[in-house]
């Protein structure tokens, strides 16, 4: 398969494609941080997921090499190798470096699964300072590889194969001119291979970290296999509850063009937990579908209620959310043609989806509802239970709020404010103990920077009853130095963040046992009633040195034992006899307001964690786990993390 050597027209085209997604990669993988990073292995795998859905694959393995480069590996038909006639060269070429070339080989089946853009392998190979790819396809084997997307030699033959033995092998090292940090996290990887293969029953996908080993010498690595989909998937995001009903309900259907997955569980807690995916994307913030999808639950469980006299003590209305507590759902629609309302695709907007889940959401309920009559019942009696807390809590809240206007000022009296009055560049240091509070109010730069002191642990809300959080001092501090309000007269978990007071806030606690307790506490809080600010990027954790490295007058604080022993070093020289202290802080306390302010306030030189989530079901899993009932599930994680391995601070 040789090439015609003279530089075509379309050779000067396909390199000004590439080039175009170098020069704007926002365009392409929106940006060039850790999340565009990774949208370079959901373009890959992506197009081995639709092998597989497309009935010719069902392995694929992905692999994280020593030197941080990332192979996707399948069995499915293999890249097509022949020559292009067009195009005067490979196939395979041209799929790999024109831009969506993809549509060129129709492949019969609409392409489902979605990296965010569905930009293709070519912007990958742009994005790339070297890739290569190895197909398996006709008994032969053919090699490729590129650098910034342009071809190093045209593909060629470099062995022989059995005839069965197909599939395409794409390994890159995304290039680090561009990307702001080319390190892959195995755990955002882990996450969204974990969701994929629930997604997509049936397929092995496997992931191995070539750059990590375990205790037995062998490298990290884990599988992923779901025989039923997203029934396993639901058990999953409740393995840390305690169900409400024997088995999850299942809904699956077919319906013009349009194929449609639900999955159904009832947990005795009070979060609601609604996954929604269109085309294997994660739709954060729903859609028709998920509209569709409330529609039937409160519909068809209010009806099975008034039938049968489950409301007749109640003196208020039933409300829809009242039937989603304690509810764990994931919706998976495959679709066409989707529309979503964005660039970040989070939400889909095709209409005729909200009649078509409601309907066939429907009508499986309601044979549920006829042959379970006694799950029918428990899961009605836990919503009548959920609008009686749902008022406990009105009243509660509404007495918090009228309150704070009550008293003038409306802040609370621990409360050390700044004098701005410019939320966007106001920061609130949530303080742990009134001990380093004082000492945060001494040391900060009181022009911009407030300090609210935490008395002890807050409360566990993953736990509680909501209407307990509005009589817990420590909760009513933050609500009202943040000004935020919760709940209007039409919905009671309405976020209202337009007078929030800070746009930055920073947990600072401890760097003990107990400090992160209380840091997971706060983040609880913030994740189960005031998401919105995490979303934002407005949560952040402190976090102060670990050691204070001494000799003579000189010093140096340390993050981690690597940097503390370094420093020791240095201080060392080639000497033997010098003598170097180590102190080990425990707490905040041991540190006076100066050395507050240079190593953990001070923006210059501070460390601050900005607190992010990759993966809302991930989340919610570890919050349940860390904070909720079920023991041994959370003893096992902490002692695999020991740290919020989960959440990407
Ligand atoms: C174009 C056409 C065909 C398969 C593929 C592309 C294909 C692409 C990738 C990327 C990773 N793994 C892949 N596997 C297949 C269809 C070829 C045919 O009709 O046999």
């Amino acid at each position: 398969m040789s090439n015609t050597s003279n530089y075509s027209a379309d050779n000067i085209r396909a390199l000004k494609g590439l080039e175009a997604v170098r020069m704007r990669p926002g365009m392409y993988v929106g940006g060039t941080d850790a999340r565009a990073l990774h949208q370079l292995i959901w373009e890959v795998l992506d197009n081995s997921v639709d092998e597989a859905l497309a009935g010719h694959c069902d392995t694929i393995n992905i692999t994280i090499s020593a030197d941080g480069s990332l192979s996707v590996k399948d069995n499915g038909r293999g890249i097509p190798i022949g020559m292009h006639k067009e195009m005067q060269k490979s196939a395979l070429e041209v799929v790999m470096t024109e831009l969506h070339a993809g549509g060129k080989f129709d492949k019969n089946n609409y392409k489902v699964s979605g990296g965010l853009n569905g930009v293709g392998v070519s912007c990958v190979n742009a994005l790339s300072s070297a890739m290569k790819v190895e197909v398996h396809r006709e008994g032969k084997v053919v090699v490729q590889e590129y650098s910034a997307g342009k071809p190093l030699y045209d593909a060629k033959q470099v062995g022989e194969t059995d005839k069965s033995d197909t599939g395409t092998t794409v390994t890159f090292m995304p290039d680090a001119s561009i990307f702001d940090d080319t390190t892959f996290k195995y755990e955002t990887l882990s996450n969204r291979i974990r969701e994929m293969a629930f997604l997509n029953k049936g397929i092995n996908i496997t992931l191995t970290d070539e750059r990590r080993k375990d205790a037995d010498g062998n490298f990290v690595t884990e599988q992923f296999f779901s025989e039923n989909g997203l029934v396993d998937f639901v058990q999953y995001l409740d393995n840390t509850r305690t169900s409400l009903i024997e088995k999850p309900i299942y809904i699956s259907s077919e319906e013009d063009g349009v194929a449609m997955e639900v999955a159904i569980n009832y947990n005795t807690g009070y979060a609601e937990m609604l996954q929604s995916y269109a085309n294997n994307i994660n739709t954060y913030n729903g859609g028709t579908h998920v509209s569709g999808f409330k529609r039937a639950i409160t519909h068809y469980f209010k009806k099975y209620g008034e039938q049968n006299g489950l409301f007749s003590k109640l003196k208020f209305a039933m409300s829809g959310e009242d039937f989603r507590e304690g509810l764990t759902a994931v919706i998976s629609i495959k679709i066409p043609d989707p529309q979503f309302k964005s660039q970040t695709k989070d939400e889909i907007t095709n209409s005729e989806l909200t009649g078509l889940v409601s309907n066939c959401v429907g009508k499986m309920l309601q044979i549920y509802l006829e042959e379970n009559p006694k799950q029918a019942r428990l899961i009605v009696e836990k919503a009548v239970l959920a609008a009686t807390g749902r008022h406990a809590a009105r009243k509660a809240r509404e007495l918090v709020q009228r309150k704070n206007v009550l008293t003038g000022s409306g802040l609370p009296g621990k409360l050390a404010d700044c004098s701005s009055k410019d939320a966007e560049s106001s920061e609130i240091f949530l303080v742990e103990g009134d001990s380093a509070g004082g000492t945060a109010k001494q040391g900060r730069d009181r022009m911009f920077q407030a300090i609210l002191p935490l008395r002890g642990k807050i409360l566990n809300v993953e736990k509680a009853l909501e209407h307990k959080m509005y009589e817990n001092e420590e909760i009513k501090n933050m609500f009202m130095a943040l000004g935020v309000k919760i709940g209007t007269e039409e919905n009671d978990r309405a976020l209202d963040i337009t007078k929030l007071r800070y746009h930055k806030i920073v947990i600072m606690c401890d760097a003990d046992v107990d400090g992160s307790h209380i840091v997971t506490l706060i983040l609880t809080f913030f994740f189960r009633y005031m998401r919105e600010l995490i979303d934002r990027g407005y949560i952040y954790i402190a976090s102060p040195p670990l050691y204070l490295v001494k000799k003579g007058k000189q010093f140096q604080y340390c993050w981690d034992d690597e940097e503390r022993d370094a420093a020791i070093q240095r201080f060392k020289g080639d000497k033997e006899n010098v003598s170097v202290g180590v102190q080990r802080y425990k707490g905040l306390g041991e540190m006076n307001a100066e050395q507050l302010w240079e190593t953990t306030m001070d923006p210059d030189t501070r460390k601050l964690k900005k607190v992010t989530v990759d993966s809302a079901a991930e989340a919610d899993r570890v919050f349940s786990m860390l904070m909720g009932d079920e023991v041994p599930p959370r003893r096992a994680f902490i002692e695999e993390n020991a740290r919020y391995a989960k959440i990407d601070a």
